[in-house]
C-alpha cells in the first residue's frame, strides 16, 4: 500500500498524475480516470482535482483530448508542436476511451454530500463530451461511435487494428525521433511501421484543422471499436444516474445508452464467442480476438450472452498463467511482450472484474484481482506484464497500475 502511494505521489504534478516519469510526462485522459480511483483511497480531494485538471483541456465543442500538455517536456513524441493545437494549455487533437462518468459516480458514492456538489460541476462538462462523441462520431445515428486513430482506443497496436491500418499511408520519420524506445526496449513497443501510420493520421487531422466532421469523412482509419463503445455506453449509463442524483433530466444519456446497448449486438461474433470491432470502411467485423471484446460485460446483457462470453473467458484463462491477456493466447498474432498484443494491463483487469461482478461471476473477478496483485508484488508497478511468465514490461513506477492496486487493496 505504501509503495503504491509512493508511485502516485512521485507522479503527481501539482494536481494531475503523469502516467510514468520520463515515458509519459503529461496528463492522459483515461489514465487520469484510473488514477482518480487510486487517489480516492488516499485523498478524496486529490481525486476530484485530477479530473478538474483534465477538463482544463476541454474544447468549446465539448471534445476532450487524450493528452493535456500542462508543461513543456521534450521526453515525449509527438509533443504539442506536432499536434499544432493552439490552446492554453496545449492539447492533442484526438480523444481516448471516455472512462470518466463512472469515476465521478464512484467518487460520489464513496463520499459525503460534498461529493454531489463536486459532481454538479462535472455534469455539464461530461454531457458536452458525450454529446460530441454521439454527434460527431456517429453522424448516421447508428448508436455506436467511430474512432479515427488507434491511439483513441487506448490499445494502440492491438492486433484488431492491423487490417484497418493497412489503408493508412506511412509517414516516414527517423527512428531516433521516437522517445518511447529510449525508455523501453523496442520489442515491447509498437513497430516503427505502426508509428509511421499513427503519425500520418495526426498530420491529416491537423491539416483538416481538427474539424470533427471533416476528420470523420476523410480518415482512412474509421473503426467502431468494441472497447471504446462499451466504455462509452457504460459511461452513458453512469451519466444518466448522475443526472438523476443531481435532479437533472436523464433522458439524453439514457437514450444513448438504450440505443447503443441494442446496436452493440451487431458486434457479437457467435463463432468466436466474443465481441469484435467493426471496420466502417468495409462494413465487416474485424477477425481478431482481443481483451476489448469482453468489455461489454460492463453492460446489461442477456444471460445466455454472458454465459457464452464467460466460457470464452475461461478458455483464455486456461492458456495464460496471469490474467488477462490482451490478445487470444493461442492466436498467431499473440505476442506476449509487445504492448497490446498479449500482455496483461491492470486497468483492463479492473474493468473486466467490474463487469463480471455485475453479472455475478465473483470467482472469475477474484482471479483477475489476485493475478494483478501477484504481478505487482512479484514485479513492481509496471506498465504491463508478460501473461505467461509474469515479468514486468514497459514503463516502471506506472500510475494506473499503482492506482488499481490501491483501489483493490485499499
Ligand atoms: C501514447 C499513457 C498511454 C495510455 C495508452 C497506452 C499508451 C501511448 O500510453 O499510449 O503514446 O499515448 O497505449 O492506453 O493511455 O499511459
Amino acid at each position: 500500500m505504501k509503495a503504491a502511494e509512493a508511485v502516485l505521489r512521485a507522479n503527481d504534478r501539482d494536481g494531475y498524475t503523469v502516467p510514468a516519469q520520463g515515458l509519459y510526462p503529461f496528463q492522459w485522459l483515461w489514465d487520469s480516470g484510473f488514477a482518480a480511483l487510486g487517489w480516492a483511497v488516499l485523498d478524496e480531494e486529490r481525486a476530484w482535482l485530477e479530473l478538474e485538471r483534465l477538463f482544463l483541456g476541454q474544447w468549446e465543442s465539448g471534445f476532450l483530448p487524450h493528452i493535456v500538455f500542462h508543461q513543456e517536456d521534450s521526453g515525449y513524441f509527438p509533443g504539442p508542436e506536432v499536434w499544432g493545437v493552439r490552446r492554453d494549455p496545449p492539447t492533442s487533437g484526438i480523444t481516448q476511451p471516455p472512462f470518466l462518468a463512472p469515476v465521478v459516480l464512484h467518487l460520489v458514492r464513496r463520499s459525503s454530500e460534498r461529493g454531489l456538489e463536486r459532481a454538479r460541476w462535472f455534469y455539464p462538462h461530461l454531457l458536452a463530451f458525450h454529446r460530441f462523441l454521439h454527434r460527431h462520431r456517429d453522424p448516421g445515428g447508428s448508436g455506436l461511435v467511430a474512432v479515427l486513430h488507434p491511439w483513441e482506443t487506448g490499445m494502440d497496436n492491438s492486433p484488431a487494428w492491423d487490417l484497418p491500418l493497412k489503408r493508412v499511408p506511412r509517414r516516414p520519420f527517423a527512428l531516433e525521433t521516437r522517445r518511447d524506445i529510449q525508455h523501453v526496449p523496442q520489442e515491447e513497443r509498437p513497430r516503427q511501421e505502426d508509428y509511421e501510420r499513427y503519425l500520418y493520421l495526426v498530420s491529416l487531422f491537423r491539416e483538416l484543422g481538427y474539424d470533427p466532421d471533416a476528420c470523420f469523412r476523410e480518415s482512412p482509419f474509421r473503426v467502431v471499436d468494441v472497447g471504446f463503445n462499451a466504455l462509452l455506453l457504460f459511461a452513458d449509463e453512469a451519466l444518466g444516474e448522475l443526472a438523476w442524483l443531481l435532479g437533472e433530466d436523464p433522458a439524453e444519456p439514457k437514450g444513448w445508452f438504450q440505443k447503443g446497448v441494442l446496436a452493440l449486438e451487431a458486434l457479437w461474433d457467435e463463432e468466436a464467442g466474443l465481441y469484435r470491432s467493426l471496420d466502417l470502411h468495409t462494413g465487416e467485423r474485424i477477425p481478431r480476438d482481443t481483451s476489448a471484446g469482453f468489455l461489454p460485460l460492463l453492460l446489461p446483457l442477456s444471460s445466455s450472452r454472458v454465459g457464452r462470453l464467460v466460457a470464452t473467458f475461461r478458455a483464455w484463462a486456461g492458456e495464460a498463467r496471469y490474467l488477462f491477456p490482451s490478445a487470444h493466447p493461442l492466436a498467431p498474432y499473440f505476442e506476449p511482450r509487445r504492448y497490446w498484443r498479449g500482455p496483461v494491463w491492470a486497468p483492463i483487469n479492473w474493468l473486466l472484474a467490474w463487469g463480471l461482478i455485475r453479472h455475478g461471476f465473483l470467482e472469475e473477478a477474484a482471479r483477475l484481482r489476485e493475478d494483478l496483485i501477484a504481478l505487482v508484488e512479484g514485479s513492481g508497478f509496471c506498465e504491463y506484464y508478460h501473461p505467461l511468465t509474469g515479468k514486468g514490461l514497459g514503463g516502471r513506477g506506472f500510475s494506473w497500475t499503482a492506482a488499481i492496486y490501491l483501489a483493490w487493496i485499499g
